[in-house]
């Protein structure tokens, strides 16, 4: 007869003991099967493992007491329960409080059905996956690891959300801020080192008169802070001749993708539209840019994601598209569309003429002034990447001036108490401030 099946379900980034035990356990019943899970399964409930899918499997399906490796495309165990009909399913008791509360129900639900089992053994104190996640992360990143990240996350994830940041501070919002809704985590997916609010914040024009040097200068306070992934706002990349160097540092660096606006001449913010004049480059002028960029690009995981401009200068859909099937021939790993209309509704009508014609190119997004629209509507009209692209700088603004303002008003700081956090909260904001 046949060895009874045992089913399995393990991320397995980090081999602990608290994992061997499981399999071990599960073993004594069986045939181990683990269910891995993939990026896909991982990405809208936890952080992306460090090591990839086929990186886990190759350490899974070498643990003795390991039969077989499938994967697991679902945070959900229902599916491939019912795909693989095991026996057994072998989970640890921790999953009976929590979030994993009603995943534990269907499971049970599920083996019912199939007049299957499942076993439940005692969670191994003091060791954890996600607490060992989060000593790894501790240590930091290497450039290498940073940059194939967006990638990934792009394949693994309905949207990848991006948080602007133009400090360490900011940078550390990004990467920590996480709220639960209805049992799902979420946090920004990386950060947007956007040109406006880099020159704001030194009281600066948005025209790239914050040169690249001093730029990438600030964005070292991010990048020691910080592990997810970055994407570079490039302005109009400049000359060809000096956007090949800024790929290749960037790329350096571990940023992750430059995003490049189809501009030519003096900058000017986008969001200004058609008060300001917007001179767009040729079709010919800027796929030139992006071949020259693709072609400097030493790694294949950096991105270059060219800007679409026409909607901000004035211009119809139809010229929009022209341009983004080009961008796309010419070697653009993904495109930008751009406006400040409020409806939104020329935005929609943009993807979805897009995705009609290209399945694949990412589509990346800078909602600001069609805010009211959800994400999740944004990716039904076939968008990868949504940049929240300036609301650290403005949300904070306000905060200071109202606090400024109550100073020279009341002749001392007692009535903006309430607008500070606390002098205690400050000193303990940032890890390791205080000596032990
Ligand atoms: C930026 O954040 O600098 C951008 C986006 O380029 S926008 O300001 O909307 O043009
Ligand atoms: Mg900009």
């Amino acid at each position: 007869m046949a060895n009874k099946k045992v089913y399995l379900g393990m991320i397995a980034d980090i081999i602990h003991p608290g994992l061997v035990n499981i399999i071990n356990e599960g073993a004594k019943y069986g045939d181990v099967m683990i269910g891995l899970y993939t990026d896909k399964a991982i990405a809208t409930h936890k952080r992306l493992p460090v090591l990839t899918y086929e990186q886990r499997k190759t350490v899974v399906q070498n643990i003795k007491g390991v039969s077989e490796v499938v994967p697991q495309d679902e945070w959900s165990y229902v599916e491939n329960l019912k795909k693989y009909k095991p026996d057994y399913i072998i989970h640890g008791d921790d999953w009976k409080e929590g979030a994993d509360k009603q995943i534990r129900m269907d499971v049970f639900e599920v083996m019912n059905e199939l007049s299957g089992k499942v076993i439940e053994i005692p969670y191994t104190h003091g060791i954890n996956s996600s607490q060992l996640a989060e000593d790894v992360e501790s240590f930091g990143t290497t450039p290498e690891v940073r940059m194939k990240r967006l990638r990934r996350l792009i394949d693994a994830k309905p949207v990848v959300r991006i948080l602007e940041s133009h400090c360490g501070l900011t940078g550390l919002i990004a990467e920590k801020i996480s709220v639960e809704v209805g049992g799902e985590t979420r946090q920004f997916d990386g950060m947007w080192s956007s040109s406006l609010t880099d020159s704001t914040s030194k009281g600066k024009p948005d025209i790239e008169a914050v040169d690249l040097t001093t730029r990438l200068h600030d964005l070292n306070d991010t990048l020691e802070v910080t592990t997810k992934p970055i994407i570079f706002d490039g302005d109009t990349g400049g000359k060809i001749e000096h956007f090949t160097f800024t790929v290749r540092t960037l790329e350096r660096l571990g940023i992750s993708c430059v995003i490049i606006e189809d501009k030519v001449g003096l900058k000017q913010n986008s969001l200004f539209g058609t008060d300001a004049v917007q001179t767009q480059d040729s079709i010919e002028g800027f796929c030139d840019k992006i071949k020259a960029g693709k072609a400097a690009q030493i790694t294949d995981d950096f991105m270059i994601v060219s800007r679409i401009e026409s909607l901000i200068a004035g211009k119809s859909i139809d010229d929009a598209l022209e341009r983004a099937y080009a961008y796309v021939a010419a070697g653009a790993d993904g495109i930008m569309i751009h406006s400040k209309n409020k409806d939104g509704e020329d935005i929609k009508e943009f993807c979805q003429r897009f995705r009609k014609h290209d399945k694949i190119t990412p589509i990346v997004v800078v909602p600001t002034t069609y805010n009211h629209i959800k994400e999740k509507e944004l990716v039904s009209w076939g968008i990868n990447v949504v940049i929240y692209a300036n609301h650290m700088l403005r949300s904070a603004y306000p905060a200071m001036v109202k606090c400024a303002q109550s100073i020279l008003e009341h002749e001392r700081s007692y009535e903006a108490n309430s607008l500070c956090m606390s002098v205690k909260e400050i000193l303990n904001l940032i890890p390791g401030t205080k000596k032990k």
